[in-house]
């Protein structure tokens, strides 16, 4: 195939640099709607940060195609990316910036919509103090818009509530790495899946969610000569199972409990690798002492997963010569995210698989830009990784950008759900909403829009008619991918460039000149902030100054160099001009006060909000490949849309014989904060008995009605993936369908092991 496109574009896609690919070429593949030109970009939905081409005809995009020469995507795209050009001129787009008007929504020249929100900021600020105003914002702008934003709301506006829809999503990821290597930051590459000799996907469904990817893992057989042994530890058998040579259908949110048990078993078994433990990482210790608590048996007993298949697990990762660990939403949405992605981590150091080639503990990202974000700043740090607390931080960040010192927060905002418990309180008066859709994807959605209700003000600024800029007093419309011009750093820290191919639709502008023009309505703020700035290249040169020296070091790249290069990984610096592949590499020096990773003792806990007589089966929820988030851009697009077009529930087959459901019946479910109803069934031994799987896409099904306001308490990410439900249907009657199903066991600290070690398991894990 490969030899085929290279033949095909005349192109060595195999060199590492970036070839250029004629334009020709590409217009003879779409020749009924020849495009006049084609623009090389990045793909604006996933982490994976996949290389295309939009096809502009007219000025209109008319073609996505995958970009041959793309070091991550090598021409391939999943449908999303290939109609992404769909979404552009969906009939959902704002067009026109909106004003609430006798309770109305009526459109506006921006110059109002700037008056109306300033005036309304302004005032609040000044009967409540600056805090009261708060920001929630996303991880699908282009880098330069969050710095432009961060700086404009932190500096400007002088309110450090400034958090984003990441907190949903990658703040476990974020705050594990912190207390794991001292800093944020995906150590690996998607090059170590195709070296890697054992890759454990852990509550991630690449196949849906991140289908490229699986692009790095079919590389695996070429590279390495022989095929990896794939490890899935799912409750759920997901699409991403049936890729496994072991899949693990744990009980749900006992990762923690499985990743400790699996840690005692290697040390127990003398299977670590004792002098990286000792030389390269500190908390050694205290460490092998705390897994002592995780004997095999109570382990078993807490996740479901037999004695000797746990030997075996331990077996397979520790002898590995590389192993990888993936991990996403599976991990991180839960009360004990954070943990779990530093005990993961404690298996990496463990056995030694840190910054070498197919050895990594990897967070693969959710949004295109969820990377952008995390560096430019937001409610936990000064960007660049900067610390608030530490004045050192402060005043270089402050003398970088020419600002007094005085102006840069000295400690942390709060986080989204402090945001949302601000509003409850009446301590936050307005909210500006950035591209993320509250009103679909945030928990407990009755305390969402009761504490909503609450505000002087919303703001909300959206490149479509989202669910939430319908409740909006202002809206500010925003242009999206394809009509603006940035970078968006994907899960390997690759920093892609994602260009303009079109003009905005109608009156949008794009969200960094939203945030500069908008700045000029606070006294002095423009001068202060942004003078002179007139295209992102100017945020983007200022953050290159604000993130050298950083370990997300952006000094070397120009938007130039990473055309040529297809996306270049940070840390890029005149020590290492074409970027790093991998962090903690040769020298593992972190950015811990010792300079070395840490072991972190944590303990696994049943859940708090555990199933009981009227709520029976565990809720799990998450996502279909044909659909994105809260469908504001998949929505519209019929070839996917048509394929998924309402919510379904996935139920075991022992389930719906004692609710004696069939598959294709309707069913509600309602928990103690609601219920939704008219749901269709799926009857599927895919699910774990007791268990139920939902999608969270829907507006009209809103899963999020009956999820809970549970969070961790370091990372506030919600706890997502569990929650406790009844189910409902016309043949049920209302009350308790079945009895309570027994799904987290006590750990009861009893000393029972059960010596299987090197027992083979000859067949998969239960299949279902
Ligand atoms: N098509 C599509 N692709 C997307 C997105 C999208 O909306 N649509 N969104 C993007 C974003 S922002 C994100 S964050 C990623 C998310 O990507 P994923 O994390 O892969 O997505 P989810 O479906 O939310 O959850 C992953 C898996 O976690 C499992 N899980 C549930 N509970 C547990 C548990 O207790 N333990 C373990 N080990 N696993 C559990 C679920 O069964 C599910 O299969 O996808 C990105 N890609
Ligand atoms: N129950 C449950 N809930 C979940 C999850 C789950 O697994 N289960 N997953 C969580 C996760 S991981 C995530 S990331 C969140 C996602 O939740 P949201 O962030 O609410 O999802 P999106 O639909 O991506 O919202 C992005 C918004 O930005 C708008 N937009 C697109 N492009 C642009 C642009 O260029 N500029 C501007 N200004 N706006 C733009 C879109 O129209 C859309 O309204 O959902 C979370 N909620
Ligand atoms: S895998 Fe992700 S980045 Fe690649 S085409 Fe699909 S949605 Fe876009
Ligand atoms: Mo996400």
């Amino acid at each position: 195939m490969i030899k085929k496109i290279k033949d095909f574009l005349g192109v060595d896609i195999k060199n590492d640099k970036y070839a250029l690919v004629d334009d020709e070429i590409f217009g003879k593949v779409a020749k009924s709607k020849k495009p006049d030109k084609w623009i090389r970009s990045t793909c604006g939905y996933c982490g994976v940060g996949c290389g295309l081409y939009i096809g502009v005809k007219d000025g209109q995009p008319v073609y996505t195609k995958g970009d041959p020469a793309h070091p991550v995507s090598k021409g391939t795209l999943c449908p999303k990316g290939l109609s992404e050009h769909e979404m552009v001129r969906a009939n959902n787009r704002l067009t026109t910036p909106l004003v609430r008007k006798d309770g109305h929504l009526a459109p506006v020249e921006w110059d109002e919509a700037f008056k109306k929100a300033s005036e309304a900021f302004k005032d609040v600020a000044q009967k409540h103090g600056k805090e009261a105003v708060a920001c929630i914002s996303t991880g699908q702008l282009l880098t330069e818009e969050f710095y432009t934003l961060g700086k404009f709301v932190q500096l400007g506006l002088g309110s450090n509530n400034y958090d984003g829809n990441t907190t949903l999503c990658m703040s476990s990821a974020v705050m594990g790495y912190k207390q794991s290597f001292g800093s944020d930051g995906p150590p690996g590459c998607y090059e170590d899946f195709s070296h890697a000799d054992v890759i454990m996907l852990i509550g991630a469904n690449i196949a849906d969610n991140h289908p490229i990817l699986k692009l790095h893992i079919a590389k695996n057989k070429k590279t390495t000569g022989k095929k990896p042994t794939i490890i899935v530890v799912d409750p759920r058998h997901s699409k991403t199972a049936n890729m496994a040579d072991i899949f693990v259908p744990l009980k749900p949110r006992t990762d923690l409990a499985l990743i400790n048990g699996l840690c005692h078993i290697i040390w127990e078994q003398g299977w670590a690798d004792e002098s990286f433990m000792r030389e390269k990482a500190s908390g050694y210790k205290a460490f092998v002492k705390h897994i002592q608590n995780y004997p095999p048996q109570e382990v078993a007993n807490i996740t479901g997963i037999e004695v000797k298949v746990l030997y075996e697990l331990a077996r397979i990762y520790a002898g590995a010569d590389k192993a990888m660990s993936a991990w996403t939403m599976g991990v991180n949405q839960s009360a004990l995210g954070t943990d779990t992605v530093s005990a993961i981590c404690n298996m990496a150091l463990m056995t030694g698989n840190l910054g070498r080639e197919g050895a990594s503990p990897f967070s693969i990202t959710g949004q295109c830009n969820a990377m952008g974000t995390r560096e430019s700043g937001f409610t936990s740090s000064i960007p660049g990784y900067r610390n608030f607390a530490s004045s050192h931080d402060r005043e270089e960040y402050a003398s970088i950008v020419g600002v007094p010192t005085e102006i840069v927060p000295d400690k942390r905002g709060y986080a989204y759900p402090q945001i949302i418990e601000g509003i409850e309180k009446g301590e936050i008066k307005a909210l500006w909403v950035v591209a993320t859709n509250p009103l679909v994807s945030y928990p407990d959605q009755p305390r969402l829009r009761a504490a909503l209700k609450k505000l002087d003000m919303l703001v909300v600024q959206d490149a479509f008619m989202s669910d939430t800029a319908q409740l909006a007093d202002v809206i500010f419309a925003a242009a999206t991918w394809s009509e603006k011009d940035g970078t968006y750093t994907n899960s390997e820290r690759r920093c892609n460039l994602a260009k303009k191919a079109v003009e905005p639709i109608g009156k949008s502008k794009s969200d960094f000149h939203i945030v500069v023009e908008f700045s000029r309505y606070f006294d002095g703020a423009y001068e202060l902030l942004f003078e002179g700035w007139e295209d992102p290249r100017d945020a983007f040169a200022e953050w290159q100054k604000v993130s050298k020296g950083q370990l997300c070091d952006y000094s070397g790249m120009s938007y130039e160099k990473i055309e040529t290069l297809g996306g270049i990984q940070w840390p890029c610096n005149a020590e290492n001009p074409d970027g790093t592949p991998r962090l903690y590499h040769d020298t593992m020096e972190c950015t811990t006060e010792d300079g070395k990773p840490k072991f972190i003792c944590a303990d696994w806990e049943p859940m708090a909000e555990n199933i009981c007589e009227g709520f029976p089966l565990v809720l799990n929820s998450g996502r279909t490949v044909e659909q994105f988030h809260t469908r504001t851009k998949t929505g519209e697009i019929a070839i996917l849309d048509n394929l998924a077009p309402e919510a379904w529930i996935e139920l075991n087959p022992k389930d719906a014989e004692k609710l004696q459901v069939k598959s294709g019946e309707r069913m509600g479910i309602s928990s103690p904060r609601g219920r939704i109803d008219d749901l269709v069934v799926k009857v599927t031994e895919g699910v774990r008995e007791g268990n139920i799987f939902v999608p969270f896409h829907y507006n009209t099904e809103l899963i999020n009605t009956l999820t809970q306001s549970l969070f961790d308490p370091k990372s506030f990410e919600p706890n997502f993936k569990q929650t406790a439900v009844q189910v409902h249907s016309e043949k049920v009657p209302e009350g308790i369908v079945f009895p309570q199903t027994e799904i987290v066991g006590e750990l009861s600290h009893d000393k029972v092991t059960e010596e299987v070690s090197g027992v083979k398991v000859e067949e998969k894990v239960a299949k279902s």
